[in-house]
Parts: C-alpha cells; sequence; structure tokens
C-alpha cells in the first residue's frame, strides 16, 4: 500500500525523458477521459495555470510546473464533487522544498522507523528503480522538489563523491530528473583530511582547492545536484571552530567551491554544547543558535542557506518557534522540520503533525525564510512509512511547502479522502482522530513543554530524569516544590532573543499559554493554572486524560474499515501505543507524585 499513490495507478514506461513526459503520461493514465492540452513555458517554473474551456483543458506550466498541475487536476477529478474552476493559477511559495535523509551507507537509517534505507546497502548506492519511482512519484504528487539522500552525520564520506561511486550517483539523480527531483548530498567538512591534505581550515588554499575539485567532478557526473548540506561543530561533526574560524568563513569556502556550479550550501544551525556538565546554570541550550550565529548576518554568501530547526532544542512535541527563524534578515534560511517520528512516537504512536506545523506558520511570517527542509519519514518497509497512516504527514509536508497558507487540516482531510473508500462519517471520525493525535500524545507525556523526559538514546517511553544528570542540556530540575527552567529576561535571558511581542507573550506566566509554561518558567507545584487548578493536578489531569482518550482511540480505529494489510499494521502499533500511553502516565504521575508528594485530587491511582 503506498498511501495515496493507490489511487492513481500507471505504469510508466522505464526511460521517461522528463518531467514534462511524466505529467503527460500521469494524465493519460489517471484521466483517460479529459482532453487536456499541455502547453511548455519555460518563464513559469515550476508554477502553473489551468483553463477551462468548455470541455477542453489547458494545462501551461514551466517544465515541472506542467507535472504540479498535473497533479492537482488529478486530485480534483479525483475526489469529484465538482466543476473545475474556469481558471486556476498556483505557483510554490518556496523554490526549495527538500527532504533530508539520514541514510548511512551500510543501509541503516538514523532514527528511522520504516525499515532500512532505500538508497544504501553494503557501503554503497544500491536501490531497487521500481520502489525508487514509486518514491519519486510520491515526491513529485505533492511538490517535494530536492532530496538530500545521506545522513548529515556522515560516517563514511569516502564514495558518494570520488569517481568511484559518482555513476551510481548519477544513474540515481537521473531516477529521480523527470519526476522534478534533484539530489543534493551531505559532506563531511574534514574530507579533504582524508586525501592527504593536513587540515580542513577553510582559510587554507590547498583545502579550498580539494572542494573546488570536488565540486567540479560531483557537477560533471550530476550536473543539476542542488548543492551540499553540511552539519558543522554539531554533535561531534567536525567543522570550521576547530580553526578558530567562523562559520561564515567555513560556510562561504564551501559555497565558493558550488558557485560556478549554481549549487546551493545549505548550512545546518544545529550548533549547541553536548558536553555540558549538568551543574553548569549559566548555559542554557535553547540559547546557543542564536549566540552562535545572529552575529553573524549579511556575512554568508548569497548561495549559503542556514537551515534552523523549528524549535530551539531539538524536534520535541512542543516547542516555541526558534528565534533564529525571526532574526538574521540579511541571511538566506530555511525553516527544518521532522517526519521521522523521533521524539514524538517512533511511527507506532499515532502522531499527525498538521496542528504543530499550523502553529510555527502562526508564528513565522512566510518572507522570513527562502526554503523549506524535513528529515524524512521513509524506508524501505512495504508502505514505505512504517506506520500507514504516517504518510500523511509526508503528503501535508509536501503540500505546506508548496503553499504555507493552506490550512494543514483541509490537506489531511484531503489525504484521507484520496487514500480510504471510506463513508463520509468514517473519513470524519479519522480525520478527527488524526488531527487530535498530537495533543492526545503530547498529554500522556512530558508536561506543559518541559520536553525530554524520554528513555535516552533511543527517544521512545518514559524516563523523566534520563537525562538530568547527562551532558546534553536538556534539565527539567524538578524537585520538592518546584519544576522547570526560568527563561525570562530576568532568567537566562532567553526570552530576550524574541521580537517583543512573542517576547511578552511569553514572559509573564500569566499570559504565556498553558501548554509553553514549563518550557519558559519555573513553576512551585502549587502554582495556579488559567483555569484554577494547581500545576500538579494539571500535569495529573492531563496524564489521566491522555491514556484515557488512547484507548478511545483504539477503540475507534477498531470500527475503521481499513483494508485488510493497513488494518493488521495500524491495529498492531495501537496496542503498542495504548502499551506506552500506560507507562509514560504512570511513570509521569508517579514521579512528581514521589517528589511533590501532593495526592491526585481525584482519588486516581498514583504508584508510590
Ligand atoms: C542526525 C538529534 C538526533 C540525532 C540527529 C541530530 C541532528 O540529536 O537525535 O540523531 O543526528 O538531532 O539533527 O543532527
Amino acid at each position: 500500500m503506498n498511501a495515496w499513490l493507490n489511487r492513481f495507478p500507471v505504469s510508466l514506461p522505464e526511460r521517461l525523458t522528463s518531467p514534462e513526459e511524466t505529467a503527460a503520461l500521469e494524465l493519460r493514465s489517471a484521466l483517460p477521459e479529459l482532453a487536456v492540452s499541455l502547453e511548455k513555458k519555460e518563464e513559469m517554473g515550476e508554477g502553473f495555470c489551468l483553463r477551462r474551456v468548455g470541455d477542453r483543458i489547458r494545462l501551461l506550466g514551466g517544465e515541472t510546473g506542467l507535472l504540479y498541475g498535473a497533479w492537482f487536476l488529478m486530485y480534483f477529478c479525483r475526489l469529484g464533487g465538482g466543476t473545475l474552476p474556469d481558471h486556476v493559477e498556483s505557483a510554490p511559495r518556496y523554490s526549495l522544498r527538500m527532504i533530508n535523509c539520514w541514510d548511512n551507507p551500510d543501509g541503516t537509517v538514523e532514527r528511522g522507523y520504516a525499515g532500512m534505507s532505500l538508497f544504501f546497502r553494503g557501503g554503497r548506492l544500491a536501490w531497487d528503480p521500481a520502489r525508487i519511482r514509486t518514491l519519486a512519484r510520491m515526491m513529485a504528487s505533492c511538490s517535494l522538489n530536492v532530496l538530500c539522500i545521506n545522513n548529515v552525520n556522515v560516517h563514511d564520506p569516502a564514495q558518494l563523491l570520488l569517481e568511484d561511486g559518482l555513476p551510481d550517483l548519477a544513474r540515481l539523480a537521473a531516477e529521480f530528473r523527470p519526476f522534478g527531483v534533484r539530489l543534493m548530498v551531505s559532506v563531511d567538512y574534514s574530507q579533504p583530511m582524508r586525501h592527504g591534505i593536513p587540515t580542513a581550515d577553510p582559510l587554507d588554499a590547498q583545502v579550498q582547492a580539494w572542494w573546488q575539485e570536488t565540486a567540479a567532478r560531483v557537477y560533471r557526473a550530476v550536473p543539476d545536484l542542488a548543492g551540499f548540506l553540511v552539519k558543522a561543530d554539531s554533535e561531534g561533526r567536525p567543522g570550521p571552530f576547530t580553526y578558530g574560524r567562523s562559520h561564515a568563513e567555513g560556510a562561504n569556502m564551501l559555497a565558493e567551491a558550488l558557485r560556478p556550479w549554481g549549487g546551493m550550501l545549505v548550512w545546518r544551525c544545529f550548533v549547541y554544547n553536548c558536553r555540558q556538565d549538568w551543574r553548569d546554570t549559566e548555559t542554557d541550550r535553547p540559547k546557543a543558535a542564536w549566540d552562535h550565529y545572529a552575529s553573524l548576518d549579511g556575512q554568508f554568501a548569497d548561495n549559503v542557506i542556514l537551515q534552523i530547526k523549528n524549535g530551539p532544542f531539538d524536534f520535541q512535541v512542543r516547542e516555541p518557534l526558534s528565534p533564529l527563524l525571526l532574526g538574521m534578515p540579511n541571511t538566506h534560511k530555511a525553516l527544518e522540520l521532522q517526519l521521522a517520528q523521533e521524539y514524538t512516537g517512533h511511527q507506532i504512536d499515532l502522531y499527525t503533525m498538521a496542528p504543530m506545523w499550523q502553529e510555527i506558520f502562526r508564528d513565522l511570517p512566510e518572507d522570513r525564510i527562502m526554503a523549506i527542509a524535513a528529515v524524512s519519514n521513509w524506508g524501505d518497509d512495504a508502505n514505505y512509512t512504517g506506520h500507514p497512516l504516517a504518510a500523511v504527514n509526508l503528503f501535508t509536508y509536501g503540500l505546506l511547502a508548496w503553499n504555507p497558507g493552506v490550512d494543514p487540516r483541509e490537506i489531511v482531510s484531503l489525504w484521507v479522502r484520496l487514500t480510504y473508500d471510506f463513508s463520509p462519517e468514517d473519513k470524519g471520525t479519522l480525520v478527527a482522530l488524526m488531527l487530535s493525535s498530537r495533543r492526545v500524545y503530547e498529554k500522556y507525556t512530558a508536561p506543559l513543554g518541559i520536553g525530554w523526559m524520554v528513555t535516552p538514546h533511543d527517544h521512545y517511553g518514559p524516563n523523566p530524569s534520563g537525562y538530568e544528570y547527562d551532558l546534553w542540556g536538556t534539565y527539567h530540575k524538578a524537585n520538592r516544590e518546584a519544576v522547570g527552567i526560568d527563561r525570562t529576561t530576568s532568567g537566562t535571558g532567553y526570552l530576550d532573543q524574541y521580537p517583543p511581542e512573542l517576547r511578552d507573550r511569553y514572559e509573564n506566566p500569566r499570559t504565556c499559554p498553558d501548554l509553553y509554561l514549563l518550557f519558559f518558567h519555573r513553576l512551585p507545584y502549587a502554582w495556579r493554572m488559567k483555569d484554577g487548578r494547581t500545576l500538579i493536578q494539571r500535569i495529573y489531569d492531563d496524564h489521566f486524560e491522555g491514556l484515557r482518550e488512547t484507548l478511545e482511540m483504539q477503540q475507534k480505529l477498531q470500527r475503521l474499515p481499513f483494508p485488510e494489510e493497513d488494518r493488521n499494521i495500524i491495529l498492531e502499533r495501537m496496542e503498542r501505543q495504548v502499551h506506552n500511553a500506560r507507562e509514560w502516565c504512570d511513570v509521569i504521575n508517579t514521579f512528581f507524585f514521589r517528589l511533590s508528594g501532593v495526592p491526585d485530587g481525584h482519588g486516581r491511582r498514583i504508584y508510590d
């Protein structure tokens, strides 16, 4: 089952020459009854325009615009229930709509929850053409146009960029090209040192020459490569700090090597002290990205994009928007999301991301970023995403990257209607379940924005003290009276990094939305929430509610008429989710009860 694509079965010839040809074949196969003429207008790029004149439809667009227009038309016709408007025009908000795979050459996937890599085996590129083609169609069908195939933690950097590996890279690029997808590769900052150069200093002439030759070699093999992606000076990866150079100097050197070929350098901003002493109260990890980068605004080359995670920590269930995304007005920036459910249930627990992304776009004006990226949630499982319903996150991400103004809840509803032949009532039930799933998960896991009470390293299941005395800067400091870290302007000062409107919203615990309360504030258990409950009671209530709602979700899912292969997987995972929710509920409640000594106001069972 390939989720929504099942609705558009097509057999494409082995050799496709262009996105335009793909568009024509897709349309002929999905809508043979419709008279559609394709008219290529190079100047329209990825945009398209549909004009209906009587029975005839003219689809105008640049080469990939025709492909995206074809999918729009196919969705519209397949869903039925309306007449195509006389005139539809659409163009993407962001020109780079990227997927980052964290796939390793040995075939494993870092934070992968859907099987092994679709691109690598045994240290080399190796793939099944049929599966790659479906993947490429999935990307095209939701407008994704850049695919970084290897992990940002580049463990074995040798082969991709060298003569030996390039013919395979070129063949893989050719598989994706007719679907409007360009490849990107993650590179290791110290790679010149594996080739006889004693340093990776970005100001060293030999290093610069090595990268220039490397870029030239790679672009000769793959002329439309989108560029390089780099994780530098982050979680042990090498980078320019070793040589006393700034990240602008480091990134610009690589950008210069890519410039002659039109390549982009995507530079991640996930830089923080990952060797922190838990006793150190001066360092506050969420401040790190701003502290490292804000002063470099305007110093990056024009083909550098800084890629910034949505929140200042690391893809927790609830984080405020990273202030860096709102700053650096003279720098190209990309938003990084994570489809892989690292902290959000490993594609075992149901977790539909649309409501979370809606909050991000509420606070992030569209013009602050020029590109968007997401860590992939796919692998070689038969259905690509492990949990069949996790496919909605890939689909929603793609359509939001095209137009972040669309209500993501509508995209979830579109996905359900495309994917399952349900009655309107069942569709409504499933959409409602999916849209509530993030909140349910949030309720039974770490409370009110505090994050991180998760099993260390694996990141599934509860362990409230697992990271508390560790090196990663992710502390909650719960004691007998209070919990949280004061990140206000009079606390660690993290809130000083925000524009006044957001800073003021969060600064005062009386105006700070409850769901962010413990992200920004240290509060006593007796703290009165806006609805009059105490903080400790709210923690207990959320956890009991989260578990109850998970059990209700299970009952509702059991009644839905999923096709058998999906049903088996969905129900089996739901069983595991119930177990997980119960563990979280009991462990977190017990943890706070043992510390605070406050019993539940409703006399429910909390273990001691
Ligand atoms: C690719 C987190 C994850 C790591 C990941 C890292 C990153 O720390 O746990 O697996 O590494 O983020 O985004 O670079």
